[in-house]
């Protein structure tokens, strides 16, 4: 499915580093995956872990289904191909909104799976639908920290592919290690030309591991790990689907998003209402 505009090929700089051969676990039965200790201990050395096959068959095909649908009744609006648009489509909050998708946004897994990894029970922060649309540009380097309205850094983000994502598509790339070099400056993404490492060159001292994925594998990459995409040069919709999770007890740190603007948030409040930040598996009374 296009939607009609030549691919722009803004291509993610090569790496003498460049590995496409990510450190893998993978979930044995779908739908479950318990991190052990030397899995933790990865995600820690990394920043980042890729689970192949977590969710199951039926699971990618419901919510692939479902996501694809708000892509589409998206895509018929008039998108405004500046900032951000270019780059991908985010739709937040979804939880609140679509039965089918908060099945996915509160998935008791992955929801368990990324408290074990940053060890620490975690509530959802921001879950979305990312659609790279056929012609985005790459997704500059980034970390996610800057962004998140905590400061608490005990924060992951399951990044869960719903289509396929080869390299053309726009696979996500990860300096491994990054993290470790601590909280770095924020990037404008609408921007084509917010060059990251231009300011923080030890970036590149670590290696890139490219990660192409399957519908139904998952990435967990921790906020402070740099991370990148590619353009999107295909004619198909690179559809994923991402959850950020924040430690128990994180507090607002009064960096505005949209889907905070009617929570009524003041600074130094404590992110723990389970009707605005759900604990995985909690069942929100909130209405659809
Ligand atoms: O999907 C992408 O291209 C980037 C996503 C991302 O940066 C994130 O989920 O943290």
């Amino acid at each position: 499915m296009t939607k009609g505009r030549e691919p722009i090929t803004r291509a993610v700089e090569p790496d003498r580093h460049h590995a496409t051969t990510p450190v893998t676990a993978s979930a044995p039965t779908g739908g479950t995956w318990t991190p052990d200790e030397g899995e933790v201990e990865q995600f820690e050395r990394e920043g980042f872990i890729v689970v192949r096959g977590l969710l199951s068959d039926e699971e990618i095909s419901r919510f692939g289904k479902a996501a694809r649908q708000m892509v589409e009744d998206r895509r018929t609006q008039t998108r405004h191909l500046d900032g951000w648009e270019k780059v991908f489509l985010q739709e937040q909050a979804v939880w609140r909104r679509d039965v089918v998708l908060r099945d996915l946004s509160l998935h008791a897994g992955i929801g368990a799976a990324a408290a074990r990894l940053v060890r620490t029970p975690v509530r959802l922060f921001l879950d979305q639908v990312i659609c790279k649309y056929p012609g985005d540009l790459a997704t500059l380097p980034h970390q996610d920290a800057p962004f998140l309205s905590y400061d608490d850094r005990r924060s992951v983000n399951a990044w869960i592919a719903l289509s396929q994502v080869t390299p053309a598509h726009g696979a996500l790339s990860y300096y491994r290690g990054s993290h470790g070099l601590g909280l770095l400056r924020e990037v404008d993404l609408g921007t084509e030309d917010d060059d990251l490492l231009a300011d923080a060159p030890q970036v590149r001292d670590r290696p890139i591991v490219e990660v192409p994925a399957q519908p139904g594998d998952v990435v967990f990459h921790h906020c402070l790990v740099v991370h990148q995409a590619g353009p999107n040069m295909t004619g198909d919709d690179r559809i994923a689907f991402s959850n950020q999770y924040m430690p128990e007890g994180a507090r607002y740190n009064g960096w505005e998003h949209e889907f905070l603007l009617d929570l009524g948030l003041a600074l130094g409040d404590a992110l723990t209402s389970p009707a605005q930040f759900p604990a995985p598996a909690e069942r929100p009374a909130t209405p659809l």
